[in-house]
């Protein structure tokens, strides 16, 4: 084994390090020692490996296998019959015997077994497995999935975490037990699904569906034996560079090329779940070249992909990424709900849209994209960004599932009150990952907890953060008090902390072109992506209301649209989002605008010191190794934290020439 996975890191949140507990010590010793399985299963050998190492590494000895449905204590069964309550994903775990703990995880479908085995581990862990323990689990969404933007050179579009571990210089990555690995950490959190290349296609990767077709196929076969289906991210335009001279959806030759290239990846990878497709956005090709409509692509797709079960995935990310910064009349925030709301009922049965989960594009704070719940007859499932593009890239921390959970939970009203994110994209999730080939995955350490959280809550929107934290910190780190307080309030802080330092009230952008690290006022300000904060000597924001705006506001259902529309009923931390307003504008705080803005950036700046404070108060109860490494990021976070806060208050300070109330220091 490579020394890098030795480390504390490599294991996340699958380490299995013997249980320190007592209690559970104690509870557990003398039992759980036989395990028995269904037999001749395609995940049986995942299953059985998982129980070896999972009970072997909490109680300190490997159970023995006893032959396919024998009384073990640890029994996994496959029961077709359940199927009804369970579907093919669905798990119920009982502990049937007070003494001797009879555990017993049955599935309908293999999938379920294995997610049901999984949440056994866990459970253990939390030291819930105990007599009389009973619970039934269905997945909310059908459609839990990956998004990678590897490239096959072994780039990542936004990776902040090393090196893509699926491919480099053109050919697999030759460390493909790693990618055995990854497997296992998606399959743990119930990830069913995981498009494998970036969704900006180039020439290269066009040959996924073509030459390099064995690449596919060998990372499908890793990927299936812990149970994810692999898809495929997909050039619109590929059929130009296979020699036809047109990629028209409704040109026949188009789509008899489509309809070929399909039937000849399926002969190989009968398992693809399907494409996922980028048209018409940020210069990527599309059908609007042929004057057709986003339906029409999709559909030819769709078709193609049909005969064989197979899924088409189209972004909704579609917006004018040439835009003239004087023109206040275009706004980029409507321009997905306007493409797409018209063609509600015009997609095919296996058409989903992938929603991005703000209108504009994964900044700290945007409200909820419009368009979720606006098309009653499309299938829509919502893109979450893991990887911390505009989030502090893993060198902060900013912990995402609180962000997360307040869109799952945000009451679109679109079927009447209760019509939560969460119910309307009943199809699925998609997250941007934030893992490359980095000894610890994903570059910053405690972002694996993001990791861990989205596939939780893609399972069950409903958990609590605090939940999903509380998790992911004993399954890390132990039971150690200490450890969970600590660590748990700087994870559920962490979010709001970089967004006190960064950019306010919503209005987002204010970071530096290309890379998006780092502030820059007035980076996005004169530049052609509709990405204005529009700030003068009064005042600053986007008017975005139906009256005197963009009328952006006026794409919600009539609350959401009511309550954004006015300054008094806006949410605060949306305000600049939609509403252009003067610096001396009392806020509900009882603040001027101004002051808020100076307050929030010296508290952001104060809080990354106690974030710093807190993790030494740890040091010696967790590995030093780690220790060592995430100090070093919030040192260096804090480095960054001033210097945003410098760069915004001082813009602030010398474009209003209103003075701090507490007389702080602002570099004028
Ligand atoms: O935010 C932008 C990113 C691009 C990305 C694009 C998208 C993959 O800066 O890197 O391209 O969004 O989501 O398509």
């Amino acid at each position: 084994m490579e020394d890098f996975k030795n480390l504390p890191d490599y294991g996340c949140w699958l380490k299995y390090d013997l249980l320190e507990n007592e209690l559970f010590r104690r509870r557990y010793q003398g039992r759980l020692q036989t395990i028995s399985l269904y037999e001749n299963g395609s995940l049986t050998p995942a299953i059985r490996t998982e129980l070896l190492r999972g009970i072997g590494g909490l109680l300190g000895s490997e159970p023995a296998v006893l032959p396919p449905s024998a009384a073990a204590s640890v029994r996994v069964i496959r029961a077709a019959e359940a199927g009804d309550v369970l579907g093919p994903e669905g798990y119920q775990l009982r502990v049937e015997d007070q003494d001797s703990l009879e555990v017993v995880i049955t599935g309908a479908g293999e999938r379920g077994c294995l997610y049901g085995t999984f949440a056994f581990l866990r459970l253990l862990q939390m030291g819930e497995i105990k007599g009389g323990f009973h619970r039934t689990e269905v997945p909310a969404m059908p459609l839990r999935m990956i998004n990678h933007w590897d490239n096959l050179d072994g780039t990542i579009e936004r990776g902040y975490a090393g090196r893509s571990i699926f491919f480099r210089d053109h050919e697999l990555c030759r460390d493909l037990d790693r990618v055995r690995d990854y497997a296992r950490l998606l399959a743990s959190v119930g990830i069913n699904s995981v498009v494998v290349n970036n969704v900006n296609v180039h020439a290269a990767e066009t040959q996924l569906v073509a030459s390099r077709l064995e690449m596919v196929q060998t990372l499908a076969g890793i990927f299936r034996e812990y149970g994810l289906r692999v898809f495929l991210s997909i050039n619109y335009a590929s059929p130009l560079e296979f020699g036809l001279d047109s990629a028209d959806p409704l040109d026949v030759a188009v789509r008899s090329w489509w309809k070929e290239r399909v039937e000849v990846l399926y002969a190989e990878i009968p398992d693809l779940g399907g494409f996922l497709v980028k048209a018409d956005s940020e210069n990527r090709p599309g059908p609007f070249t042929y004057g057709r409509s986003q339906a029409d692509g999709a559909n030819m797709l769709g078709e193609a992909l049909a005969p064989f079960g197979g899924v088409l995935i189209w972004r909704c990310f579609v917006y004018n990424c040439q835009q003239d910064w004087r023109d206040k009349k275009t706004d980029r925030a409507r321009a997905a709900y306007d493409y797409f709301k018209p063609l509600d009922g015009q997609f095919r049965e296996n058409v989903i849209l992938q929603i991005k989960n703000g209108p504009m594009d994964f900044q700290v704070r945007e409200p909820v994209s419009p368009l979720f719940g606006a098309m009653e007859a499309t299938k829509q499932i919502v893109e979450l960004q893991i990887t911390q593009e505009y989030t502090g890239q893993q060198r902060h921390l900013c912990y995402l599932v609180p962000q997360w959970k307040e869109i799952l939970d945000f009451d679109t009203y679109a079927q009447g009150p209760g019509s939560t994110v969460a119910k309307v994209v009943s199809g699925g999730m998609a997250g941007v990952v934030n893992v490359g080939d980095d000894p610890n995955w994903t570059g910053h350490t405690l972002a694996q907890a993001n990791l861990y959280g989205y596939g939780r809550l893609a399972w069950d929107p409903r958990l609590q953060a605090e939940q999903i934290t509380e998790e992911w910190i004993t399954l890390t780190f132990g039971h150690d008090l200490q450890i969970h307080q600590t660590i748990g309030q700087m994870l559920l802080s962490s979010w709001e902390v970089y967004e006190n330092y960064t950019t306010p009230l919503g209005i987002g952008w204010m970071c530096n072109p290309n890379h998006h690290f780092g502030p820059n006022v007035d980076g996005y300000e004169y530049s052609k992506w509709g990405t204005y904060h529009r700030a003068d000597h009064f005042g600053i924001g986007v008017d975005r209301t139906v009256r005197n705006g963009t009328g952006f506001a006026g794409q919600y259902r009539p609350e959401n649209a009511k309550m954004y529309e006015s300054m008094e009923s806006c949410p605060q931390e949306l305000l600049l989002f939609f509403h252009r307003v003067p610096y001396t504008y009392r806020l509900k705080t009882g603040k001027t605008l101004i002051q808020h803005i100076y307050d929030t950036h010296f508290l952001g700046v104060k809080q990354v010191q106690g974030l710093i404070s807190a993790w030494t108060s740890i040091q010696g109860r967790i590995h030093e190794h780690t220790y060592l490494h995430v100090l070093d990021r919030l040192e260096e976070q804090l480095l960054h934290a001033m210097e945003w806060r410098d760069v915004i208050n001082t813009y602030f300070y010398r474009i209003s020439r209103i003075e701090d109330q507490h007389n702080r220091e602002i570099h004028s």
